[in-house]
């Protein structure tokens, strides 16, 4: 194809092994090829952009100094990584990425050895490093075999718990092992927190008097041939046996802050690194989002997830929605409320756009608290501003309100403190694949007792759910919303609260009924419609409440009907499991009730579009029909005749 940039270098390198031909001019060189071909990828594919820019002098350089997959570079969240399953066999199916049957946007041990660990939620690589050098020690056996663990962590990432716990625990086993602390000033937003400022004054001020002293020191270690290249490094060496740094504290020899885009500083450094460490090492390396592209370094997020786009222009390609997205709805609704009540507050872990809290932020600034990726802090945090008094709403996407399960437990529900969950993400979420499906959330959430667990089954009920998350204060309570625009229903002029643990029911029936948690609501009603066309009439309810579950309205879907069929966009243990034990518990099997439950299937579905995936997970329009025929017995009747 002619509008692809022109690679030279980049076509003779398959596999890792062969940049070691590569003279370091070369190298240099391929870097400038290699990003061309991530633009020009990502440009057919969409996807994570910034993020792996920022990193291709890097991915270029552990690649030349270390031997992967033998040694193990664990890529952190791993959103960064195209530019590393270019180099590591993957480049022939690089503008496959995020699609269904295509190369996950992620690192996936499924998907090839050089993904010696799989992500996409944060910080959790510099502990799969340590195990991995510790399995070395003790004489696990792989089949690639065991080498070095490298982590690379960004500077957002490193704002999590889990990171400090690892460093904790890796500085106490004294293990050789590498971080290499990517810090390019960004999160998705810009990144917050005491220790976001601690790492800039690191390079900031000139805090190191002796450097160019350690720098020698540093070349003198390095083997004859590529001491030439470190001397012109050695000034970017500033941090070398200084030992004062808050890593050095935890027990890493702390080496930088480096230019993370400069291969005459990073080759000679990784060098080093390798042929002398003996315990862990953190190399701080500074870069930039988005480095290399200008559309994407111009953007508020530095490129950090795009659509499709135009190269030359940068452009992105999207779609025109004809509904608001349930995010600004959910956004618009919360200032809403806010307006009205100064106790409500917001929490987010590192989202504010992606959670619609950046509007909210711009509304009422000291009442919206972004506390970095840090979900478990976010919970607990929330749980003493409700004991404080305050009305806190703690937004999260389902699949990352995971990382804060126990906080979750312990101290919101345990002591019933009113903390409102958003979760926004609601079900499969499309090209992010397994890792961001918000598929347990309710099976999580509705085992709690006291917890209020709501399903928006449109953007309408959005509104009503945040209005009714706002005058409750009786405990926990939860509401969830999926991603993408809206079903297009008129909207309410204000959110009126709900009466906690009534549904509602959409249109009455008979012989079957369908009582729908969250947004399949819209399937359901095209499949009651091709049902009617065959003369059979659902009725159709919709739950609203997970818990507590409307006793009555279930009781008696079940004592006019002959079948009924729950479904929700969530995995087994959720809506459905609440439903049957209520059937059970209340005797109504015993009385032949043909009951069914649709959940998403007892498996981690890859990434595709929605549609695609439940598709996959047999939950759209066509599937609830063929349930309704099968359970009324009709379907097997027509495939008799047939
Ligand atoms: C536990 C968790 N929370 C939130 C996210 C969403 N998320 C993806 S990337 C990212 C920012 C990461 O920043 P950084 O580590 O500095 O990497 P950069 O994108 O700047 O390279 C966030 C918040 C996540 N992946 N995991």
């Amino acid at each position: 194809m002619t509008d692809r940039p022109d690679t030279p270098l980049l076509d003779r390198v398959n596999r890792p092994a062969d940049l070691k031909n590569f003279s370091d001019a070369e190298l240099v060189k391929l870097s400038h090829e290699l990003r061309a071909e991530t633009i020009s990828a990502v440009s057919e594919t969409g996807g994570h952009l910034g993020a792996g820019l920022g990193v291709v002098e890097l991915t270029v350089a552990i690649h030349s100094v270390f031997d992967t997959p033998k040694d193990k570079l664990i890529w952190d969240v791993s959103h960064q990584c195209y530019p590393h399953k270019i180099l590591t066999e993957r480049r022939d199916r690089i503008r496959t990425l995020r699609m269904k049957d295509g190369l996950s946007g992620f690192t996936k041990r499924s998907e090839s050895p050089y993904d010696p660990f799989g992500a996409a939620h944060s910080s959790t690589s510099i502990s799969a490093a340590l195990g991995f050098s510790v399995a070395r020690d003790l004489g696990g056996n792989v089949p690639e075999g065991l080498g070095d663990a490298i982590a690379v962590i960004g500077d957002g990432s490193m704002s999590a718990g889990m990171a400090y716990e690892a460093m904790n625990n890796a500085g106490h086993l004294k293990k050789r092992m590498f971080v290499i602390l990517n810090d390019n000033e960004m999160s998705i937003a810009p990144p917050v927190g005491a220790m976001s400022t601690y790492l800039s004054r690191l390079y900031a001020e000139e805090p190191f008097q002796d450097f160019k002293a350690a720098a020698k020191g540093a070349v003198s270690m390095l083997p004859g041939p590529f001491r030439e290249g470190a001397k012109r490094a050695k000034d970017m060496l500033k941090g070398m046996a200084v030992g004062g740094t808050l890593f050095e504290q935890l027990g890493f020899s702390y080496l930088g802050p480096i230019d993370g885009h400069d291969l005459n500083q990073l080759l000679p450094v990784l060098r080093t690194v390798k042929a002398r460490a003996t315990g862990p090492v953190l190399i701080h390396v500074i870069t930039k989002k988005g480095k290399g592209y200008g559309p994407a370094e111009a953007a508020r997020d530095k490129g950090h997830a795009t659509a499709k786009f135009n190269v030359l222009t940068g452009e992105q390609k999207k779609a025109p929605s004809n509904a608001p997205s349930y995010t600004r709805v959910f956004a618009d609704s919360l200032i809403a409320e806010a307006a009205k009540d100064d106790k409500i507050c917001a929490v987010t872990a590192a989202m504010p756009d992606g959670t619609g809290l950046n509007l909210f932020a711009e509304r009422y600034p000291s009442r919206c608290f972004d506390v970095g990726i840090a979900e478990q802090h976010g919970v607990t945090f929330s749980a003493g501003l409700a004991a404080g008094g305050m009305k806190p709403f703690c937004t999260m996407y389902s699949t990352f309100l995971q990382r804060g399960y126990d906080q979750v437990v312990h101290d919101v529900a345990i002591q019933r403190l009113p903390v409102r969950f958003a979760i926004d993400r609601a079900g499969l979420v499309g090209a992010d694949g397994a890792t961001h499906a918000g598929a347990f959330d309710v099976a999580f959430l509705a085992n709690l007792p006291d917890f209020v667990v709501m399903a928006a089954a449109d953007e309408a009920e959005l509104v009503h759910m945040v209005a009714t998350a706002a005058a409750y204060d009786d405990g926990p309570i939860a509401f969830r919303f999926p991603r993408g625009e809206g079903a297009g229903v008129t909207m309410p002029e204000r959110g009126e609260p709900l009466e906690i643990g009534k549904g509602r029911i959409i249109a009455e029936g008979k012989r079957v009924a369908l009582l729908s948690f969250g947004t399949r609501l819209s399937e359901v009603e095209k499949a009651a419609e091709a049902l009617r066309a065959k003369g059979i009439t659902p009725t159709i309810a919709d739950a609203r409440f997970a818990k507590p579950l409307d006793r009555e309205m279930i009781l008696s879907l079940a004592a006019d009907h002959e079948a009924l069929i729950t479904i929700e966009e969530g995995a087994v243990g959720g809506f459905g499991s609440h439903v049957a034990q209520l059937l059970a518990d209340e005797g109504v099997f015993d009385a032949g009730l043909k009951y069914r439950s649709m959940v998403l299937p007892d498996i981690f579905i890859d990434q595709a579009s929605p549609a695609d995936r439940y598709a996959v997970a047999g939950m759209n329009a066509e599937h609830i029909e063929a349930k309704v025929l099968d359970v009324l017995g009709i379907a097997s009747i027509g495939a008799q005749r047939a």
